[in-house]
């Protein structure tokens, strides 16, 4: 908590998650310090079942005596509570119905797709990776001519709402052959915007301390992946 404002705050996590690098890094750019508890997901602490009775996952950050789970409105709730740091949002209404829009392609769309990639092989996963390839396309082409065109960032020259959402989920893009077994594809050729983007995410400071190693991460995928093919098919976690 070192240098940081003691809000209260205790955040129930696993280290990998990447719906709990988006509280944790929404937490750093505010400069909010708080409590980590790590969960083992295979053994939850009867504290995390308590708090979030109804999807039982992290992240849930707690308030005082209040939880909050899911991460899109953890996200919210952080910036709504503390305005005066670091804005995540943007002021401009229109342009918070497009970073909502596109949190909600990045979850519906996007996640699905990458889960698919992860849990197939053959065949279905290389039809996996023309669907998120055919998805990826899309944010390139927002990027390059939409609303957020000609940014650093979706939120500017500074990261925003939507970076820390589809950043924490998409951050390994450049290793998404290397996670999932699928056949290599060239980021840079394919989707400049995406592929400038992604590096810029991952030079920031605030992201380097947030997210974990990639090395070990692209180890662990590689786990949980074997896990899921050995034991067939696993419902996807909302990204
Ligand atoms: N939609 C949720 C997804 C959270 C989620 O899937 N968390 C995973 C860890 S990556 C979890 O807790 N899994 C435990 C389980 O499914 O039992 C969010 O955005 O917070």
């Amino acid at each position: 908590m070192e240098g940081a404002l003691d809000a209260g705050l205790k955040l129930f996590g696993m280290w990998a998650s990447p719906f709990v690098h988006r509280v944790q890094l929404a937490l750093k750019l505010k400069g909010l310090g708080y409590e980590y508890v790590e969960e083992d997901l295979s053994n939850k602490s009867p504290t995390l079942l308590l708090l979030n009775p109804v999807n039982q996952k992290v992240p849930v950050l707690l308030h005082g005596d209040h939880p909050i789970a899911e991460s899109l409105v953890i996200l919210e709730y952080i910036d709504e509570t503390w305005t005066e740091r670091y804005p995540l949002m943007p002021s401009d209404p229109l342009e918070r119905a497009a970073v909502r829009f596109w949190c909600h392609f990045a979850v519906d769309k996007l996640g699905l797709s990458f889960w698919e990639i992860l849990k197939s092989t053959g065949d279905e996963q290389r039809a996996a990776v023309r669907e998120a390839l055919g998805n990826l396309k899309l944010l390139e082409d927002e990027l390059r001519d939409g609303l957020f065109r000609g940014r650093r960032f979706f939120g500017g020259e500074k990261m925003g709402f939507l970076d820390v959402v589809i950043g924490c989920g998409y951050h390994c893009l450049p290793e998404l052959d290397e996670m999932t077994g699928a056949d290599p594809f060239e980021l840079d050729e394919g989707f400049p915007c995406i592929s400038k983007w992604v590096r810029d995410f991952r030079a920031q400071p605030e992201v380097k301390e947030v997210i974990p190693d990639h090395d070990k991460l692209v180890g662990y995928m590689k786990v949980i992946r074997q896990r899921i093919l050995s034991q067939g098919s696993a419902s996807a976690p909302r990204v």
